[in-house]
């Protein structure tokens, strides 16, 4: 017999903990060879600069560059790619990156927020708000090159009022792709360069002569990219080391509201599991008759699928269908995987969101796909994955800004504080900094 297209679970079954916990575990592997060429590469980096950052373009994308000023992709450039996409592709890049600016304009508003306030002494203390100087973005090339994520990576930049955003991006063998210039030109992106891997990483990190060194690095990329953003993190920011891409739905199998609901359910579950063989796609239901239906539209659906093979290995290793006794316990189990995109599909999904916790985003209702998410519903589609959502947050404005405490303590004050002050200080032997309190009350000094 051969292995199922995916996983059949109850939380009825005994074993059912032991079970999900197998499924979901990830261990994103550290190589030992990966460290140590990341390591040294960014050492080089940093010696030798934009001789280095060529020599390694030479080698690894097959570029040949007299100089790093030849790697920069101009805005003529940059033109040139936006007025060479389709018309379709350009108009609904451009009615995405709208709606995300939209979004984070909000989010701005609502979250990000300098204030200040007077204590009874007449003393002001308060948060200033700024946004970084700098930020670097790194872009993947090939086929994991999702001119969405440069979108939902520097469009919320631009919007927390970052100076100036530099993208990276390697083109192996010196080909360069149009829609993800035409995405950089549309989400704002001030300048280019056609690198890539850990190299352009370092060459952010610590700046060449030509490349400027940013504050902050963001934006996906391979395990070398990973491997020296944990490197530089310190030196500068980075955002997030992001694993597979994760789905799961929550559906009350409700087929009389909705007859085709289980070929919407099978196609969402396809969403995520056509990204990588090591997605995770996962239903929640109470009705067997319902999980019985899904995976019969798994079956017939996925031949039509072009990526049919990654989604089945995705299916297949991680996947499942898990029939709960009720949506109260879907929720609970929903709140354990903490997955990256959970998606609603019953009767009255905001009656079930007081109990969802754990997720990087929340799709719902039943006509909230997951992918309209993805591309332009606004939010963004950079979630914390494998189960991090249980303490992390999307990309947001609040990560390219960030807050200095504001003190200015008066007269009256100084005598208040100087007291407490004092004896801490003193209690802790630090004497300088009792001096500095006793110096400014009045009756000493
Ligand atoms: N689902 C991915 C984002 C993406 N989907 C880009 C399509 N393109 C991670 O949230
Ligand atoms: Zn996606």
């Amino acid at each position: 017999m051969s292995a199922p297209l995916i996983h059949r679970l109850a939380t009825s079954d005994a074993d059912f903990t032991a079970k999900l916990d197998h499924l979901l575990a990830f261990e994103a592997e550290t190589d030992a060879a990966i460290e140590s060429a990341v390591a040294s590469i960014l050492a080089d980096v940093r010696k030798r600069g934009d001789e280095a950052v060529l020599d390694y373009t030479r080698k690894f994308d097959r570029v040949e560059a007299g100089s790093m000023a030849a790697l920069e992709i101009g805005r003529a450039e940059l033109d040139a790619a936006l007025a060479a996409i389709p018309a379709e592709v350009r108009a609904a890049l451009e009615a995405a990156a709208e709606r995300v600016r939209e979004y984070h304009a909000i989010q701005l508003d609502k979250t990000a927020g300098s204030f200040q306030y007077h204590d009874a002494d007449g003393t002001l203390l308060g948060q200033k708000v700024t946004p970084l100087d700098r930020v670097g973005l790194y872009v993947p090339g090939g086929k994991a090159a999702y001119p969405s994520s440069i979108l939902m990576d520097a469009v919320p930049a631009r919007v927390a009022g970052v100076g100036e955003l530099i993208m990276v991006t390697p083109t192996p063998g010196g080909v360069r792709n149009d829609t993800v210039l035409a995405a950089a030109a549309i989400a704002g992106v001030d300048r280019v360069f056609a690198i890539g891997g850990a190299q352009a990483v370092g060459a952010l990190a610590y700046g060449t002569a030509t490349v400027p060194k940013v504050d902050k690095i963001v934006g996906p990329g391979n395990a070398y990219v990973a491997e020296a953003k944990r490197r530089v993190f310190g030196v500068c920011g980075i955002d997030m080391i992001a694993g597979p891409s994760e789905i799961l739905v929550i559906c009350d199998g409700d087929t009389a509201a909705i007859p085709q609901l289980a070929d919407w359910v099978a196609i969402d579950l396809f969403s995520q599991a056509e990204h990588d063989e090591l997605a995770q796609a996962i239903l929640l239901t109470p009705s067997a008759a319902f999980a019985d239906e899904v995976e019969a539209a798994i079956a017939r659906l996925l031949p039509t699928m072009p990526r049919r093979e990654i989604i089945a290995t995705s299916l297949r290793n991680r996947g499942a269908i898990v029939v709960v006794r009720d949506l109260e316990e879907a929720a609970a189990v929903a709140n354990r995987v903490a997955p990256e995109h959970m998606e609603v599909s019953v009767a009255d999904p905001h009656a079930l969101l007081p109990l969802l916790k754990h997720a990087g985003a929340i799709f719902l209702g039943r006509y909230t796909s997951e992918s309209l998410g993805d591309y332009c519903a606004g939010p963004n589609h950079v979630l914390p994955t494998s189960g991090t959502a249980r303490f992390s947050s999307p990309l947001g404005v609040y990560d390219f800004i960030k807050r200095s405490s504001l003190i200015d303590v008066s007269a009256a004050g100084a005598q208040k504080l100087g007291r407490i002050a004092s004896t801490l200080a003193h209690s802790e032997g630090l004497t300088a900094h009792a001096r500095a309190a006793e110096l400014r009350l009045k009756d000493e000094g």
